[in-house]
């Protein structure tokens, strides 16, 4: 970032917001109690896509409330994928504050108490070798945003990458 340092708090403070929508979308951090927490891309073991057998549930995505006070529901929240493959969580489903919830591929019945919501679709969602995971409030406002390669991301390659721990 160039800015002389003779330039006054307030320009420096509207330069850093301007230079802010430059850096990569991972390294931005946007105002929301939801956070991605991490993501399981690469499911354990050879990948099927069977939605019997198959092991698309063993793909997903913690999303965790941040939050110490405020409670979330998770209704019209969104995730996307760089391609574009969309999910919107459409029941209520509350976050109390430190909550979380796994988003998992394949079918199977959405829990709180198991933390667990399923995408009802046996399709792989995060690709295996690189991606983006794009998270979107209600109103469509961005929540977080995380781009990753296997390669950079996943040094131990267990095809798990933590965010916001
Ligand atoms: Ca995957
Ligand atoms: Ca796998
Ligand atoms: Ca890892």
């Amino acid at each position: 970032m160039r800015i002389s340092r003779t330039l006054p708090a307030a320009a420096v403070a509207a330069a850093g917001v301007l230079s802010l929508a430059a850096v990569p979308a991972q390294a931005a951090e946007y105002s929301s109690a939801l956070k991605i927490k991490g993501v399981q891309y690469d499911a354990p073991g050879r990948d099927s896509n069977k939605c019997s057998g198959g092991n698309t549930a063993a793909e997903y995505l913690t999303i965790k409330n941040y939050s110490k006070t405020a409670k979330v529901n998770l209704k019209g929240y969104v995730v996307k994928d760089a391609a574009g493959n969309k999910f919107t969580f459409t029941k209520s489903h509350t976050l109390e504050p430190g909550d979380y919830v796994k988003l998992r591929g394949g079918r199977g019945t959405d829990s709180d108490t198991k933390n667990v919501v399923y995408r009802q679709n046996c399709n792989f969602l995060w690709n295996n070798d690189k991606d983006t995971i794009y998270f979107h409030k209600p109103g469509g406002a961005r929540a977080d945003v995380h781009s990753y390669t296997k390669r950079a991301n996943d040094r131990d390659g267990n095809g798990y990458i933590s965010y916001h721990g």
